[in-house]
């Protein structure tokens, strides 16, 4: 019994702690933290969920009927009928109105996402067999993001997503991803976001997100692209504007992509 309760509380405390994050025993989406993400959500459960259920549930219908009503003692003499013409329409009909149905929510989201709008902050996310580059072409800022060893995690942090540079994003504002590879295919995804995109070698792609929450997200690459595939995440922590700006001051030295002079050194620490 004590072991029970202990269970619940560890779920109970773990859920409210780390928000954005793989759970447990979890069913369906993440949390969403932008508006394209809830729009996935919604669709997925207010659409997917009730069609797929009322199929499956048909079927399974159809099935359990024909094995009673059609066994051979009930049946002895079946019937030798191949062709139904209006079944036959109906059959392919009514799956394409389904099709149909589905398919217009389906684009308006896949095209609400493929617009982007006017960027306040821009990223460059470059995988590499096994870790993610990132830089902020803006603001002369690049780093490494490699993932932090078991062995190496501090408290709450989490097993295989937890990195030791992570991006920094305000909240509340629309950044920009540039996206591609150096060496093989990888993928950058955020669940909470509602982003996944391709990172191919040679090709930028583009994507963009505008987190609602302040908090700290996690991804992975989404593309098998060798042996420590499962050992490249991402993690974006979301701040506030004033945060963001501290942050920035920080990384431009400390992440400097050219060397800054001793002038533009002594402006950035002033701020
Ligand atoms: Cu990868």
């Amino acid at each position: 019994m004590k072991k029970l309760i202990f269970v619940i509380l560890t779920t109970i405390y773990t859920t409210s702690v780390l928000a954005n994050q793989p759970k447990e025993w979890q069913l369906g989406f993440q949390e969403a933290a932008s508006q394209s993400m809830r729009e996935i959500v919604n669709f997925h459960n207010n659409l997917l969920l009730p069609v797929i259920i009322a199929i499956s549930v048909f079927v399974l219908f159809l099935m359990i009927y024909t094995c009673i009503r059609f066994r051979a003692s009930r049946n002895p003499i079946p019937s030798k009928t191949t062709h139904n013409f209006a079944v036959e329409i109906l059959w392919t009909l009514i799956p394409c109105l389904i099709l149909i149905v589905m398919a217009v929510p389906s684009f308006q989201i896949l095209y609400k996402q493929d617009t982007i709008p006017k960027a306040e902050v821009t990223i460059k996310a470059v995988g590499y067999q096994w870790y993610w580059g990132y830089e902020y072409p803006d603001e002369n800022i690049i780093f490494e993001s490699y993932m932090i060893k078991e062995e190496d995690l501090k408290e709450n942090q989490p097993r295989l997503l937890t990195v030791d540079n992570e991006i920094v994003v305000p909240v509340n504002k629309v950044v920009k991803v540039l996206i591609t590879a150096n060496d093989v295919l990888h993928a950058w995804a955020l669940p909470s976001f509602g982003v996944k995109r391709d990172a191919v070698p040679g090709r930028i792609n583009e994507t963009w997100f505008k987190a609602e929450k302040i908090g700290t997200y996690y991804g992975q690459c989404s593309e098998l692209c060798g042996i420590q595939h499962a050992f490249m995440p991402i993690t974006v922590r979301v701040v506030s504007e004033e945060e963001y700006i501290k942050w920035l001051s920080g990384a431009k030295i400390k992440f400097a992509k050219e060397p800054i002079t001793e002038n533009e050194y002594k402006k950035i620490a002033s701020k």
